[in-house]
């Protein structure tokens, strides 16, 4: 667990999520150095496809990846997993054990983030202890089968409202086109998978990206 000089809001700028198995991990974690190169603040590991035992592996991997970097690392879903990796925290959907619980697991410092997609599941997040809530999908996205439909900007303008001081990151379907009405609607910064892993120049999609959050971010 690093120590963290910076605010949860600026940490959350630019999230990648990461979608390790279909590369291979040896050209996955040179995506995830490019996109770091590019500007990107968080790392979360999700892996959806593998067998946990390579997951550990591949997590062993980014963990020291982001800690070369200084970035927070988290772990999707697993708070087990999270503390094997010694990750900074666990981002959990509301199926996965409760943001309490993970927090009883991984101790007062872990950053435990929280899927939202409508106000009551936002309530639900704030009321078990989440750092930071993961709002979406914003726009509609091929990375997540079950995602649902595209909820658009409103629901991050509304918790903004009801939480003025709750770090909050936009996820699904952003890309630099779209990431600063996400900012601007009230997130402080964007999660995505695709608009940099699946892109051929990763560093530069996150420059890019990096450079529209900033600036959404500055014009608040
Ligand atoms: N949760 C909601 S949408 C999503 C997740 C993990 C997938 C986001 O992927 P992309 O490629 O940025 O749309
Ligand atoms: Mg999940």
């Amino acid at each position: 667990m690093q120590t963290r000089s910076k605010s949860l809001s600026e940490l959350l700028s630019l999230y990648l999520v990461t979608d390790l198995s279909p590369a291979g991990a040896g050209s996955a974690l040179a995506t995830v150095r490019a996109a770091l190169d590019g500007g990107v603040t968080i790392v979360q590991l999700r892996e959806k496809n593998a067998q946990l035992r390579q997951t550990l592996e591949e997590g062993r991997a980014l963990r020291a990846l982001c800690r070369e970097y200084g970035v927070p690392f988290l772990v999707n879903d697993r708070a087990d997993l999270a503390l094997l990796l010694e990750a900074d925290g666990v981002h959990v959907g509301q199926d996965d054990l409760p943001g309490l619980a993970a927090r009883e697991l991984l101790g007062p410092a872990a950053i435990v983030g929280v899927s939202a997609g409508t106000m009551e599941e936002a309530e639900w997040a704030v009321a078990q202890g989440a750092d930071y809530l993961g709002v979406g999908p914003v726009y509609a996205t091929m990375t997540k089968g079950d995602a649902g439909e595209p909820i658009g900007t409103s629901l991050i303008s509304q918790i903004r409202a009801r939480w003025p001081q709750l770090p909050l990151v936009g996820i699904g379907g952003i890309q630099s086109g779209n990431a600063s009405a996400v900012v601007s609607a009230g997130a402080d910064g964007v999660a995505v998978v695709s608009a940099i892993t699946k892109q051929s120049d990763p560093q530069n999609a996150a420059r890019e990206l990096r450079r529209n959050v900033d600036a959404a971010r500055n014009a608040r």
